[in-house]
């Protein structure tokens, strides 16, 4: 049987959705519009003012958002409550350099804390259940998010944390968890574990809610085979909220996106023209409930496509199919967000010509981060030695920027190979996107 947190809004007429919107959406531009100068200049250049939406069709109208906007507006120039007025912080899962940090007032959170509450009951969550949060705690937003959501479900919520995998199993089994929420490359670790350590039987795993990062289809079928559940995709990023912005339901055919606080669109990411259902693009979304951080029009970069098809579980809610890439360089590697160019300051700011290739992999569930660059010539004439003591400062000035450890390899000048056209500086050998 399904099972819905908020059966009238999750299963509400698309009239009733079509009509919530434009009513947010009116109300949120004119509370940007008052109170967030940098929106209002945003607005102003590009001559739209709030009269000028009237409804979900006048979306089009506004400007788009990017997190160059962000970076430039960090921290306060996007907050739209005083801060007396906020309860948390929380950041994006990256980096010393690009962090993005939002804002949440206790309404904030509370309906962002509704939207994963809706997300584990369509996971099949009760308040019988154990739910274990193996997601990271503090700045990162899977952590407190799902913690949140287990509450207003009412489960026994055990907040694990990332990490331990020892301790993560002994709870497990000892007290009885019933469903798993982490980053699925952690969910494939733990299936891994269980098995070498042969308690399969003592687990009452019915279900997991992994998202934070690309997975494929193999995959799911993977860990659901081997912990015996079922494996819920959960999508959403620290600008729009956290996760929950979309979850899976029974159907396991893409995530309905909570419309009644989100608007998506997909749009060319050439162009920035919006696309019809059914076209694969970017993903746009407008907030049209946040007190404290509202984004308006804010793309994601995620490469997507919505559909509006009736679902069996009988939400109403447009979903969107898993991630099929990204229109930026970013990549995911161990749950942090990590760009190429964050890799070549480093690298440039030591004294590196611009030749380096990050090739990313993943072994026994884990991702492996490993940067080879090329040394000028007079740094080749060096001891092997020497070559050792360059390539340990390499990877402490990596840590110190990325916050996770990357492999570095220097090699001979002139041996990355040379391309014709755009520089291949990533070479992803993980397969994480189905398309
Ligand atoms: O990863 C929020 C989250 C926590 C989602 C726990 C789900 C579960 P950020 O650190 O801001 O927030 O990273 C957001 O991660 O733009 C996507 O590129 C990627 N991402 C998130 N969920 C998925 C998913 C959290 N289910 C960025 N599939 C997003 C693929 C995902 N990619």
């Amino acid at each position: 049987m399904e099972r819905y947190y908020q059966p009238d809004i999750e299963c509400a007429s698309r009239e009733q959705i079509r009509a919530w919107q434009s009513e947010r959406l009116v109300a949120q531009v004119a509370h940007v519009y008052k109170n967030v100068p940098y929106y209002r200049n945003l607005m102003d250049e590009k001559g739209v003012t709030p009269a000028d939406i009237q409804s979900v069709d006048d979306l089009h109208k506004l400007p788009f958002l990017t997190k160059n906007d962000l970076r430039e507006a960090y921290p306060y120039g996007l907050l739209a409550m005083p801060l007396s007025d906020c309860v948390r912080i929380q950041s994006t899962s990256g980096t010393t350099g690009k962090r993005v940090v939002a804002f949440y007032t206790q309404h904030d959170l509370d309906l962002w804390e509704e939207c994963c509450a809706r997300a584990l009951m369509a996971a099949g969550a009760t308040n019988e259940d154990v739910v274990q949060v193996c997601y990271g705690y503090g700045l990162f937003t899977g952590g407190p998010g799902l913690n949140g959501g287990s509450h207003k479900v009412g489960s026994l919520t055990l907040p694990m944390s990332s990490g331990n995998t020892d301790r993560q199993l002994q709870f497990m089994c000892d007290l009885g968890a019933t469903v798993l929420c982490c980053t699925p490359s952690y969910a494939a670790y733990l299936a891994e574990s269980i098995h070498e350590q042969g308690l399969r039987d003592q687990i009452q795993l019915k279900s997991g809610i992994f998202g934070a990062e690309a997975w494929s289809e193999a995959m799911r079928r993977d860990i659901q085979e081997k912990l015996g559940i079922k494996a819920y995709d959960i999508y959403g990023l620290t600008e729009i909220s956290g996760p929950g912005v979309a979850f899976e339901c029974s159907a396991q055919t893409g995530m309905h996106i909570n419309e009644d606080h989100f608007i998506a669109e997909i749009i060319d990411p050439e162009t920035g023209e919006v696309l019809p259902d059914g076209e694969k693009g970017e993903l746009v979304f407008t907030t049209i409930t946040k007190q404290a951080f509202p984004m308006m029009r804010y793309r994601t970069r995620d490469i997507c496509i919505l559909t509006r098809e009736k679902c069996s579980c009988g939400r109403t809610h447009v979903k969107m199919c898993k991630p099929m890439g990204r229109s930026d360089d970013m990549l995911i590697v161990k749950g942090v967000n990590v760009f190429p160019s964050q890799i070549e300051s480093v690298l440039i700011a030591k004294g590196y010509p611009a030749n380096y290739q990050i090739i990313v992999s993943r072994e026994n569930n884990s991702d492996k981060l490993e940067v080879q660059v090329e040394m000028t010539p007079e740094m080749f004439s060096d001891t092997v030695r020497e070559i050792a003591t360059k390539e340990k400062e390499l990877i402490d000035a990596l840590k110190a920027m990325l916050g996770i450890y990357a492999k570095v390899q220097l090699v001979a000048p002139k041996t990355i190979t040379r391309s014709e056209g755009k520089a291949v500086r990533v070479i992803d050998k993980r397969n994480l996107y189905d398309n």
